[in-house]
């Protein structure tokens, strides 16, 4: 979807600029290197005010990324939060997208990141539907990548680095190429890993599953929400190494994320899922996760800060 914000403003560093003027110089560190760690956060509007969706949960995992790739962010968790907060307000915001980033500016090239100075930068926009509102209702149709995820011993999955991006466009492209609508992606090992920008849940005989962590995949905060949820709805969930075919013979699949948010799959490598449409379990979740953002049932986890 291409921006139509242009008049908006975004947060650079500490100050609020215009759209237009929120650069960086060509000879940045993260330009060459991918040297980035980010994030994506939904605002939803729930009686005409904007509320933040796992603001402190997102802003820590940002906070875990940089870490990881030993940037300090010259800000506090608190001070992020703040920031995040302004960014809404400033552009009028009730839904939206939001997205901090923060990577390693311009001071010398070479693979070193050490002297190069980490910045922080918030955007926001609204962005819709991520796989389409058809796809919210009726599911999507995806197919396994030919490229794998990163052994966990060669590349930080955890971490929400742009670098790992580069993989998910691989991906993403190819499953296009190939008259999809999503690519899942299967780690080192052949066991399901996660789609390029969603982690994956499949229900079988009324159990759902999940892929562990060591299957290299991003320890999603909408993932740790549906497993909530979908607990307290009776469920049991089954965190496991998962083989590609249980996904075959699965009763149900969906996708989790920010983006995404639940999305119902109702084909994967050309093998119709279920009946073919959103299955019971999946809409019992979904509506439940939807309802929550909308405001129609109480936010009993705390997983909203309100922007006022
Ligand atoms: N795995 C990957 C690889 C991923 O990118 C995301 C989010 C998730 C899992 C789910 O994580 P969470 O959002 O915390 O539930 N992908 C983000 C970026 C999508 C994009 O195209 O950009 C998102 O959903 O915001």
């Amino acid at each position: 979807m291409a921006f139509n914000e242009e008049s908006g403003k975004i947060w650079m560093d500490g100050k609020i600029v215009d759209w237009k003027d929120a650069q960086l110089h060509v000879m940045s560190h993260v330009v060459h290197y991918g040297s980035s760690v980010f994030e994506g956060i939904r605002s939803y509007e729930i009686d005409g005010k904007p509320y933040v969706f796992r603001l402190e949960e997102h802003v820590k995992r940002l906070f875990n990324s940089a870490k990881i790739y030993k940037m300090p962010i010259p800000y506090t968790e608190q001070e992020v939060c703040e920031a995040i907060k302004e960014v809404i307000k400033i552009n009028n915001f009730t839904d939206c997208y939001i997205r901090p980033i923060a990577y390693r500016g311009y001071k010398e090239l070479g693979v070193s990141p050490l002297n190069c100075p980490v910045s922080l930068v918030i955007g926001a926009w609204e962005w819709g539907a991520y796989l389409g509102e058809d796809g919210l209702a009726n599911g999507v149709n995806i197919g396994v990548s030919t490229w794998r995820k990163p052994a966990v011993s060669t590349f930080p999955n955890v971490a929400k680095a742009g670098a790992n991006y580069m993989l998910s466009q691989l991906a993403n492209m190819e499953a296009k190429d190939n008259g999809y609508d999503e690519a899942l992606l299967l780690d080192v090992n052949g066991l399901v890993a996660e789609g390029s920008g969603e982690n994956v849940f499949l229900i079988k005989d009324g159990l759902i599953y999940t892929p562990t962590l060591s299957s290299s995949l991003l320890e999603g905060i909408t993932r740790d929400s549906v497993m909530k949820i979908a607990e307290d709805l009776g469920y049991e969930i089954i965190v496991q190494p998962i083989p590609r075919d249980l996904l075959y013979i699965a009763d149900e699949i969906f996708f989790t994320g920010t983006a995404a948010e639940v999305t119902p799959i109702r084909s994967m490598d050309h093998r119709i899922i279920g009946e073919g449409k959103r299955g019971p379990v999946t809409e019992n979740i979904q509506s439940t996760f939807f309802k929550i953002i909308k405001g129609e049932i109480e936010d009993k986890y705390g997983w909203f800060t309100l922007v006022d």
